[in-house]
């Protein structure tokens, strides 16, 4: 499709929503934003767009609410991740007969390239990242894009065809797919996640599994194979099934055995690096590690650039983050914990010792599922926001419990009951938007708590 002279609806205009309008106007389109916040609220954003608009296109904004008849009234509407799908104003468009794609669509369409594609509900990032290092460090050329916080659409300008493009996407952005078809997709692990948004788990990995709908034979899928909801999908997709394992050896994939990772495929088994070349802790990150070295493997990186691309990864911050020591008190934020699965993982990545933060906005999780390795491994429960009443009943018979109006007085009651090589740790089992702009700023606000804290204690304050 050209787009001069045509009028697209950008719904939302947060990162995705800006970045596409830009995209389109530098194309001659006739741009109408739309966004239920005003123009107050998002003039910043905006600025750069209608100063862009007197050079390129047109641009028409639709701000403190959406219109019916914008979404009639278009030859196209391109759709932010965060806003459902399910909202009646799409019916509009859809009556018309009037295409809604999503952001990464757009992207993929124009984008010159090779894209991979990774979702999972847990792990995303820290694979997408992993990946364009292990790619960078084998002397290809990769950007990490997509649901880590850079929209794709915002790599087309200056894409060259040699370019490679780690993107992780989210079952909000597959949602709106149709022609988008990566040369590797890779799902990491399906847990619930997002039940706010979706009838059920299974229409939450129906969106997942949109992933593939588009690949061929000579595409590839990299699974898990020790997931039984990931590894069900291998029989589903068109094109070749790339495994990964923890647990065992695989004849097509990368796997452990004797303290060391492998790869194996046709022409046959490589050593890529030792269990202890990763720094990481957890075994959910030796899974994201499997996983980022088969699909790097696959998109062209030598074997033996990995692992002092490994060695040298520092994971990503938010993830099981060390923020301080504080008299022998080891503090960790895991802010991006925003499913209980997320903080299941969390836990498991610590014997025990463990002062947990949690809670926030409920996405529909169920926290009961939390009561053995809490029984196990939590000394006590400090919870925060909207869903602490919710938790607290979860979890209160088998561990103490107790409720913060913020997160740095959370942060504060941990520290005065932690003992030396107890480990305080935010996992909150929850979405954040209850009390802060997004994950990022709760992980923000920890770890200025945590270093408060630390001042404190180097200044010789009591704690
Ligand atoms: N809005 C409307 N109408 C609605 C709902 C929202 O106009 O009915 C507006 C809001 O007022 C706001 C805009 O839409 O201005 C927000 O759009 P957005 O939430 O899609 O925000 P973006 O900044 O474009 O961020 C999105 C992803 N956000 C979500 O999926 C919720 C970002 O993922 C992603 O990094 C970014 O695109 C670039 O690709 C964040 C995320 O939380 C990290 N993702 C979820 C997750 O990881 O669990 C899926």
């Amino acid at each position: 499709m050209t787009y001069y002279g045509k009028t697209v609806l950008v719904v939302g205009a947060a990162r995705s929503g800006i970045a596409a309008a830009e995209f389109l106007l530098t194309q001659g389109a006739r741009v109408v934003l739309t966004d239920t916040r005003d123009f107050e609220a998002l003039a910043p954003a905006i600025a750069p767009l209608q100063s862009l608009a007197q050079e390129s296109g047109e641009l028409t904004l639709q701000l403190g609410g959406h219109k019916n008849e914008d979404f009639r009234n278009c030859d196209l509407v391109v759709v932010s991740p965060g806003v459902p799908l399910a909202l009646p104003f799409f019916n509009e468009s859809r009556g018309a007969g009037i295409p809604v794609i999503a952001e990464v669509e757009l992207a993929a369409r124009h984008l010159r390239g090779i894209i991979l594609g990774i979702t999972g509900s847990n792990g995303k990032t820290t694979t997408t990242t992993l990946v364009a290092d292990l790619l960078n460090a084998a002397g290809l050329k990769c950007r990490a894009a997509g649901n880590i916080g850079y929209p794709l659409v915002a790599c087309i300008s200056g894409s060259m065809p040699e370019d490679i493009y780690a993107t992780e996407l989210s079952s909000f952005q597959l949602e709106a797919i149709d022609k988008f078809r990566p040369f590797v997709g890779s799902i990491l692990n399906l847990t619930p996640d997002h039940l706010d948004r979706y009838s059920g788990f299974e229409a939450y990995i129906a969106a997942k599994k949109r992933l593939f709908l588009n690949q061929k034979a000579s595409d590839f899928a990299v699974l898990n194979a020790d997931d039984p909801r990931t590894l069900s999908i291998a029989a589903e997709v068109n094109s070749r099934p790339v495994l990964f394992s923890r647990h065992r050896e695989l004849e097509h994939g990368a796997f452990v055995r004797s303290g060391k990772l492998f790869f194996r495929d046709r022409r046959g088994e490589q050593a890529l690096l030792a269990l202890s070349d990763i720094a990481l802790r957890g075994d959910h990150n030796l899974e994201n590690v499997l996983a980022a070295c088969a699909i790097a493997i696959l998109a062209g990186a030598a074997p033996a650039c990995l692992p002092e691309a490994v060695r040298n990864f520092p994971g990503v911050e938010h993830r099981l983050e060390l923020v301080a020591e504080i008299a022998g008190i080891q503090y960790f934020n895991d802010s991006k914990a925003t499913n209980v699965d997320a903080t299941i993982k969390s836990l498991q990545a610590f014997p025990g010792n463990i002062h947990l933060i949690a809670g926030g906005r409920d996405k529909g999780g169920d926290f009961t599922v939390l009561r053995p390795l809490v029984s196990e491994r939590v000394r006590e429960v400090v919870l925060i926001g909207e869903a602490a009443g919710k938790i607290d009943e979860a979890l209160r018979d088998v561990v103490e419990t107790s409720r913060a109006s913020s997160l740095p007085e959370a942060v504060f009651l941990c520290s005065r009951r932690a003992r030396p090589a107890d480990v305080v740790l935010l996992a909150p089992a929850c979405a954040s938007f209850d009390m802060f702009q997004n994950y990022e700023h709760r992980g923000r606000v920890f770890k200025q708590a945590v270093l408060e804290l630390k001042k404190a204690s180097e200044a010789g304050g009591s704690l």
